[in-house]
């Protein structure tokens, strides 16, 4: 059975967890996360590479050591070091870390004065009140814990697009080989692409006869069939995952793909239409009376109700139809229209790759230019670059794009905004970057007034760029902080500041409302990857959905202009 990187990388990370409540020595935990971290965002397969007798140690981050151990995760399914940690440390503490705010020495403090073993443990504690009791915690910490439990297990759980990503595109595969199979599709939220989905809907058409039923059922990672029939089957894969499959004929396939495609309101809409034409329209095509007069693809669909083709990213119920009649749908942003990428960070800071093999994997990439925008030194990373250390930074880019052809580097640096909101590096220093981007990287519980004044304050410092990860949030792991972003939006747009999409799967921060109030106020955005390693240069795809979703166009984003025309854009005299 093949097991899929999300998976490894979830191992990795709890054996690093459960390590680090043992007291492990640091570095050999930071191996673990860093590998977890290489392999659940790693564009290939570890079983397939494993399968084909690649080396993995030559990924970044991979020892020999750690090589061996994936290797035996996917040959064997089981990882025995974290079978050994899970003996000595209940298991279940590697869960508690989870709730933010709560590190190793917390959790280790929780498990040895009040014997909590699980999250229930943790909620039943906090409930009557023993946490406060306990040294370094107080009435304070005890409120978040209880706020935060509650979130986290209340919280509908949600799969991650790249995750999801991964668990479709193996079983796609699976599915390809099945007789009689003509089109395969992922539906639903994921074909919207959405940053999360509840569940993958999976449209097939085959010849009548066809084995791909028989097939998915039959699937390895099915952990439970929910429901099977001849055109719709339901199951849950081990991933927790649940994936609906339906077969039609061809002559259907727009008007399933359609109706599968949603979002239902989108859907409800399209139909009325129909109806008011004197149209049925359901999954099977578009009907007049008994006849079928279209269904063969979506464009037919559309076209029956006298509108033009709409993108499965805007199909939300948002005002598509409207503007669609009106033959005002956005030319939504596609990938080959950037000319570079404004976030990425190299081996000089936290990142796992140098300059040089950042440069060519983005040369690669087909752009003119990629920001090398190494953290600022003062509060998060223990690694961050202080003055010396930029100015370096300066000279080693000036020196590589001497010898560069294909692409530019930019120098750059993500700088803190600190709590006063000042900027975490001197203005003389700033002064010689391309550009910078500035993210709030502690200091997340300020008030919603705080906050806003905080960053608006270090806009006004005339070297701030673009305001990095504007939300703060972590999907599914870490709620965005409370700021007021239309003020943020109105302040950046009249400073001559952008706001960036973070295309991290993880991030994709702006959120797609977001990008739509942006686009509102005229600010315009740049599309970056955030990239720690050449692999997370791939990340940009998510970001283009995001935007997509958002209703942006090439010309709302700061990223689809030459050099010449962004170095125009950044100067903010
Ligand atoms: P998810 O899975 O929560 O991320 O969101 P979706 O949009 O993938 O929703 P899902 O999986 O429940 O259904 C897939 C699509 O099927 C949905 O987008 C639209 C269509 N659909 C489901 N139920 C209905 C319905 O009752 N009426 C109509 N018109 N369409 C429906
Ligand atoms: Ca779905
Ligand atoms: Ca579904
Ligand atoms: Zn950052």
């Amino acid at each position: 059975m093949a097991i899929h990187n999300n998976e490894i990388a979830s191992a990795l990370e709890r054996l690093a967890d459960l390590l680090d409540i043992e007291d492990a020595n640091p570095f050999r935990v930071r191996a673990y996360r860093n590998a977890a971290r290489t392999v659940g965002g790693y564009s290939r397969s570890m079983a397939d590479m494993v399968e084909h007798g690649e080396d993995l140690s030559k990924l970044p981050e991979i020892g020999k050591d750690l090589a061996d151990k994936i290797k035996t995760m996917v040959e064997t399914g089981k990882l025995p070091v974290l079978n050994e940690a899970e003996s000595r440390t209940p298991p279940a503490l590697s869960d508690l870390m989870k709730i933010e705010g709560l590190g190793p020495k917390r959790v280790k403090i929780l498990y040895q004065h009040l014997d909590i073993h699980s999250l229930e443990d943790l909620k039943r504690a906090a409930n009557k009140g023993k946490i406060r009791e306990l040294e370094g915690f107080g009435k304070k910490t005890e409120a978040m814990i209880k706020q935060r439990v509650e979130r986290y297990s209340g919280a509908e759980k949600r799969t991650k697009l790249l995750v999801a990503q991964e668990v479709a595109s193996a079983l796609i595969k699976y599915l390809k080989r099945s007789q009689g199979v003509k089109q395969i599709t992922v539906a639903g939220s994921y074909r919207r692409r959405k940053e999360t989905v509840g569940d993958l809907d999976i449209l097939v058409s085959a010849k009548k006869g066809s084995t791909v039923m028989t097939r998915f059922v039959n699937y390895e990672e099915i952990i439970e069939v929910i429901s099977q029939g001849k055109t719709r089957s339901t199951v849950r894969l081990q991933s927790g995952l649940q994936v609906d499959v339906r077969v039609v004929p061809q002559v259907s396939y727009g008007a399933a793909l359609h109706y599968f495609t949603g979002a239902k309101a989108h859907n409800i809409a399209v139909r009325k239409l129909g109806v008011k034409q004197g149209y049925k329209i359901n999954e099977y095509g578009v009907f007049e009376d008994d006849k079928r007069i279209a269904g063969k693809t979506e464009a037919e669909v559309y076209q029956a109700v006298g509108l033009p083709y709409i993108e499965p990213e805007l199909r939300e119920n948002r005002g598509e139809i409207e503007a669609a009649r009106k033959g005002k749908l956005p030319q939504l942003i596609t990938q080959d229209e950037l000319c570079g990428d404004l976030h990425a960070h190299t081996k000089a800071s936290d990142g796992h790759h140098s300059l040089r093999q950042m440069a060519e994997a983005a040369a690669q990439l087909g752009y003119q230019y990629l920001a090398i925008t190494e953290h600022s030194h003062r509060v998060t990373v223990a690694n961050g670059l202080d003055k010396t250390r930029v100015l370096k930074h300066i000279k080693e880019i000036d020196k590589l794009n001497a010898q560069l052809d294909d692409i530019q580097l930019l120098k750059s640096i993500e700088v803190d905004i600190m709590e006063d909101g000042s900027l975490d590096l001197p203005d003389d220093v700033l002064a010689q970057l391309d550009l910078t981007v500035c993210s709030v990287h502690y200091k997340f519980n300020l008030s919603r007034t705080q906050q806003t004044e905080r960053i608006l304050k270090a806009m006004d410092n005339p070297h701030f760029n673009i305001l990095g990860h504007p939300s703060g949030r972590l999907i599914n792991e870490r709620e965005p902080y409370d700021v007021d972003l239309e003020r943020l939006m109105q302040g950046a747009k009249e400073r001559g500041c952008f706001v960036e999409l973070n295309a991290h799967p993880d991030r994709l921060d702006l959120t797609d409302d977001a990008c739509l109030l942006a686009k509102e106020i005229g600010l315009k955005v740049a599309i970056s990857t955030d990239a720690h390693s050449t692999n997370d240069l791939d990340f940009m795809h998510f970001g283009i959905g995001q935007a997509r979703r958002g209703w942006l166009t090439a010309d709302d984003v700061i990223n689809t202009r030459p050099l010449n025309q962004l170095k125009r854009l950044l100067r903010r005299d």
